[in-house]
């Protein structure tokens, strides 16, 4: 086991028991200062990069960013080049960012680049555009100073895909079954105890001292995906969406559900509308389920927001969703997502 992923496994065991979230957040949590929250566990290793921006006040956009830069080095956990590739054994990144002044750039199927996040950032402030794909986003991160990696599997993708090999069976579902949080406690940990990833997607919001809201979201995508197969990650409102005058909002699970509803952007015009950060995700939630109830048994969707008062809240289809949060004493703290079905 390399030191990476000893640390981050370290990080997972460090995640505090439900019963002592439950009663820290027995109501939703409203920070007084600034916060920053990240999809799952492995958002503490997020928001210990993003965290450090805030405290010296710093602006939101750049905690985002480092917050993305950790966990897309982290060739051990679940997003970035260290993530499961396609079927066809490549691994593709799809990423955006967005900022307090609806800012917004994104990038999709890039490939062989380790900072889809920061790529989708120099987009955002250097060009009129918000959005690249494939060869042209990877020919816009090289000619910006991105480095071409070699395209390599990490050890931990590798063992997936040869697995996955074994039958090839393409199945464009997350298997659930396998990452809800039945015997996990309150939520399915980030590496599960196969070894295998238990999501593919990391999602950070940040609150800074000035009252401005950035976010970001990363991926590698489904694992095993269709080659040239985009989710919600990098699509505005529907991974990411951020309204400063209101809250902002991410998203992790099924991205082709997310996308049908415009996600991120229903939770925040919900709570536009008068909803908690918590029920405007479960109202977006049930959106989504009520399309098709029996088959929304099958799939995952997690929702994670935050409004302009620092008030957060999550909810997801399935239980094993969680987020970390990070405010004043500057320890990340896990919080397991109610979810719809049991
Ligand atoms: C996608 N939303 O590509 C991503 C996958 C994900 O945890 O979130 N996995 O659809």
């Amino acid at each position: 086991m390399n030191t990476n992923r000893r640390s981050f496994l370290r990080l997972s065991a460090i995640a505090l028991p439900f019963t002592r979230v439950n009663q820290l957040f027995a109501k939703a949590p409203v920070a007084s200062g600034p916060v920053v929250i990240s999809t799952w566990d492995s958002g503490q290793i997020s928001n210990a990069a993003a965290w450090p921006v805030l405290e010296k006040g710093g602006r939101a956009l750049d905690a985002v960013e480092q917050a993305a830069i950790a966990i897309e080095n982290d060739i051990n956990c679940c997003v970035g080049l260290g993530g499961n590739p396609d079927r066809d054994g490549h691994v593709t990144l799809d990423a955006c960012i967005m900022d307090e002044k609806s800012n917004c750039g994104a990038v999709a199927f890039l490939e062989r680049i380790k900072h889809p996040v920061s790529v989708a950032r120099k987009l955002m402030e250097t060009t009129p555009h918000v959005f690249l794909v494939g060869a042209g986003a990877q020919q816009f991160a090289l000619a910006n100073g991105f480095k071409l990696e070699s395209g390599k599997l990490s050890p931990d993708a590798d063992k997936e895909y040869k697995k996955w090999l074994k039958k090839a069976e393409y199945k464009p579902v997350i298997n659930i079954e396998h990452r809800q949080s039945k015997g996990h406690g309150p939520f399915a940990p980030a590496r599960l105890d196969d070894g295998s990833f238990n999501h593919d997607t990391m999602g950070t919001l940040a609150l800074d001292a000035k009252g401005d809201l950035s976010g970001m979201c990363t991926t590698s995508g489904m694992g095993f995906k269709m080659r040239g197969r985009v989710g919600d990650s990098p699509i505005i409102g529907a991974g990411l969406f951020v309204d400063n005058e209101v809250g902002a909002a991410t998203s992790s699970g099924q991205g082709e559900e997310v996308i049908r509803v415009a996600g991120t952007h229903l939770v925040v015009e919900f709570m536009r509308n008068g909803s908690s950060p918590e029920e405007a995700c479960k109202k977006a939630v049930e959106r989504i389920v009520n399309r098709d109830p029996a088959r929304a048994k099958t799939f995952q969707v997690g929702f994670l927001a935050i409004n302009k008062q620092g008030e957060v809240g999550a909810y997801s289809v399935q239980p094993g969703f969680a987020y970390t949060i990070t405010t004043g004493d500057g320890k990340g703290k896990v919080v397991a997502s109610k979810s719809h079905f049991a």
